[in-house]
């Protein structure tokens, strides 16, 4: 393997075992701000006695040891060695059996602008120590394969005192809690604050009684609900389909404002960013409330995938993401419509992973390097890392997916696990041989999938014969790709529309390879890549009316609103070119409106015109330098042309798909409102925000708001609902995040970066809150055409921003800077401002290490 990287990266090729077995871990916590005192007491064991090593325990810069004694007497400081990320016990200073350390360490969490460790938000202590933040607490082997069993004591006047676990004893100013499950330390949670609960219980598969608490701020109790009725439905549904029961006697989940993430799965004490708790009608759109109950169902399940079976090295990351993103999928599916769903799904992975995946960025699912881990919670790592399960599992079947999956937990329970013994369990549970599959998780890179079609009329009875060719262009440190086993899923449509073949799983395995259907009489219509049965680009030859043929007839509902989006995107492609393009959208869009019988969500999904971006990808895929102006036009100028067309129908869809009653965020109400607000989104461009106008003042929930408000904001036109907006909701955070985002993300690109950096002038740009910093940088790069203005003013406020974020915050500046993934798609112009802008950040002297990783990475 070549090792082309900086001198700090870790290699996957150079894992060891740790040398020393650490069976418990007893923390004693005093809790004061700036002066927090922590005494660790670990209980270790050489792991060979034979072989005298040093013991090297991880500590940051910010741990600074008071005291350390080995077998209660105090070690010699002559053989003791700090660093600034380690503390080295020589070998001569330790017993060769079993033996306790002592520490006792003092940090400083209110200085602790990173969040990473302890930390204070909205004066409340909690912890985030995945990946490495169990170091900024104390001395410890700070590594997923260092499993221990914990005891925690925790002395405050806080009133409420949390950590892993089961609670042990609760007095004033004192709390204990002890975990018998051994968890490595990325899985430590501990949390101190003034805390109110909102209550429940279940009851498991054994009748093992659970109590259930989410805890927030007083006076977020009633916006708390919907995150307890989600766990307690992902707990059942766990059971359901994995036969997975929770395994402590409490379940904790505690919402807070300032978090870099969504959430962490902590052993029986989940800490939430506030956005993914906190909703009612007033203040959370249909979005927030799928996602509150995505995100609570994905933490809940890491506690089988990810903290009984946990990863052994940082490198099998999408070992526990990949596998709880796909479990969370299917929750999803099951409580929503498994239909949209799977849309939703493709439109992220493609806007996220494609582009991470075809830029200076890529890495395969499991990388074999890195120099900083928290740069690799990343979309390949969690959707590309779930895509590829759910291509095992269409490849061995239902049956042999659960019974793979039966076996891991049977066989890895407790386990700190990797890819290879992942991928053993398929193969002993199915007997299929899986070394060409594992390339999914050892390359990056998106395969291209050509197809061709060739009709034989006279051979038996007809005989389509399809050929596809595989190719997987070169990546960062990858330049030769091997083929893939690809499963493609494929169904035929027969000229009158009805389906002759229905869906068939074809496995690829070779670089070009053919498939025959036979007995077909006349020359159907394929339905490929049904279900996007694997991540891939597909490139087919087919015309606009066999794309409008398929919009109007295929039974599977992806391949049908692909159908749609392609006929979308070769219209938006030619008129951004400034060709001429869009009747045959126009015409076929027309018919599905029209269809009532259609599903709302379903309908709604088509009649959103692709993204600029996504026009941008296209335009780049098929070998041209995308314009983001001209794709702007081209993409308003559609809308309206669709607007005009059918404006009757759309009309007629806008006021009929009210839902009366009482506002419910279920997935019925939802697609309703999905489907109003996407006829709106067209008719806005017609009627120059006379409707946003008024369903803005009317409408009692903030789904209709936020959708009301982008389309005034967007005709100019946004000011006065601002204002009603700041001052309805100026102290909460969560709304005024949206107000924040809306207006560089809607305003018309010539004035975003404008408009980003009058924004970044209020007093309410509080920048070090990671939700409300990204809520305006991530508002401005969502505008496209916006960013990437040519005169630079896009990319200069970004760097800017993550040039002062980087002293304060580095996880979050590395992670924003990805704004600038795509820059070399760009003309020449664009290209230079914004490589300049990333020099300009690469030359700053003590960047992180966070950050320079991704900008020399993005440079190279
Ligand atoms: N494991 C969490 C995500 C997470 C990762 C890193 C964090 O801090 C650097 C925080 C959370 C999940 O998958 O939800
Ligand atoms: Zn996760």
């Amino acid at each position: 393997m070549n090792r082309p990287e900086g001198q700090n990266a870790r290699y996957l090729a150079d894992y060891q075992p740790y040398p020393f077995i650490l069976s418990h871990t007893a923390l004693d916590f005093t809790l004061v701000p700036d002066a927090t005192i922590v005494r660790a007491t670990l209980s270790l064991a050489p792991r060979d006695a034979a072989t005298g090593v040093d013991l090297v325990l991880d500590g940051g810069k910010d741990v600074q040891l008071l005291r350390l004694t080995i077998n209660g007497a105090e070690a010699d400081p002559a053989h003791v060695t700090r660093d600034d990320e380690a503390l080295t016990i020589a070998a001569a200073a330790l017993p060769s059996g079993p033996f306790t350390l002592e520490t006792e360490v003092q940090i400083d969490p209110s200085a602790n602008t990173a969040f990473e460790g302890l930390y204070i938000s909205g004066g409340m202590f909690c912890t985030q120590c995945e990946a490495e933040g169990f170091r900024h607490i104390t001395f410890c082997p700070d590594r997923p394969d260092v499993m221990a069993t914990f005891d925690v004591t925790i002395h405050s006047d806080k009133p409420v005192l949390l950590s892993n676990g089961n609670p042990v004893s609760q007095t004033e100013g004192h709390a204990e809690w002890h975990d018998p499950w051994p968890k490595p330390a990325y899985l430590f949670a501990l949390v101190a604050g003034d805390l109110v609960a909102i209550s429940d219980s279940f009851t498991t598969l054994s009748g093992r009684n659970v109590a259930l608490n989410v805890w927030v701020r007083p006076g977020d109790e009633d916006r708390a609900g919907f995150a307890m009725e989600s766990l307690i439905k992902s707990m059942k549904w766990d059971e359901d389909v994995y036969g997975r029961e929770y395994d402590l006697d409490v379940f904790n989940i505690v919402a807070v404002d300032d978090f870099n993430m969504g959430a962490m799965e902590n052993k029986g004490l989940n800490i939430f960013n506030s956005k993914l708790v906190l909703a009612s009608p007033e203040t959370a759109t249909d979005l927030d409330y799928e996602r509150i109950e995505g995100v609570i169902a994905h933490e809940y399940f890491h506690n089988w995938t990810g903290n009984r079976i946990t990863c052994r090295d940082w490198f099998q990351l999408c070992l526990k993401e990949g596998l709880t993103v796909f479990r969370d999928q299917q929750f999803t599916s099951d409580m929503r419509s498994a239909a949209v769903k799977r849309i939703e799904d493709v439109r992220t992975l493609r806007a996220r992973q494609f582009r991470e995946d075809q830029g200076p960025l890529a890495h395969p699912p499991r990388p074999d390097h890195y120099e900083e881990i928290n740069n690799f919670y990343t979309a390949t790592v969690y959707e590309k890392g779930a895509e590829v399960i759910g291509m095992l599992k269409r490849l061995v079947g239902d049956d042999g997916y659960r019974a793979a999956l039966d076996l891991y937990f049977d066989r890895h329970d407790g386990d700190a696990a990797t890819i290879e013994d992942w991928l053993k369990v398929f193969e002993d549970a199915t007997g299929r041989d899986l070394a060409q599959f594992k390339r999914w998780y050892t390359d990056a890179g998106t395969p291209r999938l050509t197809m061709r079609e060739d009709w034989a009329e006279g051979t038996a009875g007809g005989t389509l014969t399809l050929t596809f060719t595989q190719e997987t262009p070169p990546t960062p440190g990858q330049s030769d790709k091997q083929p893939r086993v690809i499963p493609i899923a494929v169904g035929l449509i027969g000229p009158n529309g009805d389906e002759v073949a229905p869906t068939r799983v074809l496995e690829m395995t070779e670089t070009e390879q053919s498939f025959a259907f036979d007995n077909l009489g006349a020359r159907p219509v394929v339905s490929a890549l049904r279900g996007f049965s694997a991540p891939v680009v597909l490139d087919r030859q087919i015309d606009d009316p066999t794309r409008a043929f398929l919009l109007a007839h295929d039974t599977d509902p992806f391949a049908r609103w692909e159908a749609g989006r392609d006929l979308a995107l070769s219209a938006l492609v030619a008129l951004s070119q400034g060709q001429p393009g869009g009747d045959d959208y126009i015409d076929a869009i027309g018919r599905l409106i029209a269809d009532q019988d259609a599903d709302p969500a379903f309908r709604a999904l088509c009649l959103a015109l692709p993204g600029e971006e996504e026009v941008a990808t296209r335009l780049y895929d098929l070998g041209a330098t995308p314009d983001p102006d001209a794709i702007h036009a081209a993409r308003e100028g559609l809308a309206r042309r669709v607007a005009e067309a059918h404006q009757d129908l759309l009309s007629e869809i806008y006021d009929r798909m009210v839902v009366s009653g009482s506002y419910s965020p279920d997935a019925e109400a939802a697609a309703k409102r999905s489907l109003r607000i996407a006829a709106l989104q067209l008719l806005n461009r017609i009627d120059n925000g006379e409707r946003a106008e008024i369903l803005f003042g009317i409408a009692g929930n903030m789904t209709e708001r936020m959708a009301a408000l982008a389309c005034l904001i967007a005709r100019g036109r946004g000011q006065t609902a601002l204002q009603v907006l700041e001052e309805e909701f100026g102290d909460n955070r969560l709304v005024m995040d949206k107000w924040f985002t809306v207006q560089p993300m809607a305003a018309p690109p010539a004035d975003a970066a404008a408009i980003a950096a009058k924004l970044a002038k209020l007093p309410g740009f509080d920048w070090k809150n990671p939700n409300r910093f990204r809520a305006l940088i991530g508002g401005l790069t969502a505008n496209h055409a916006g960013f990437h203005a040519a005169d630079g003013a896009g990319y200069d406020f970004v760097a800017d921003w993550l040039m002062k974020m980087d002293k304060v915050n580095p996880q979050i500046a590395a992670r924003m800077s990805t704004a600038f993934e795509t820059w070399p798609r760009y003309d020449e112009t664009r290209r230079a401002k914004a490589l300049a802008a990333l020099e300009q950040i690469a030359a700053i002297e003590g960047l992180s290490r966070n950050t320079r990783e991704m900008v020399s990475r993005m440079i190279a």
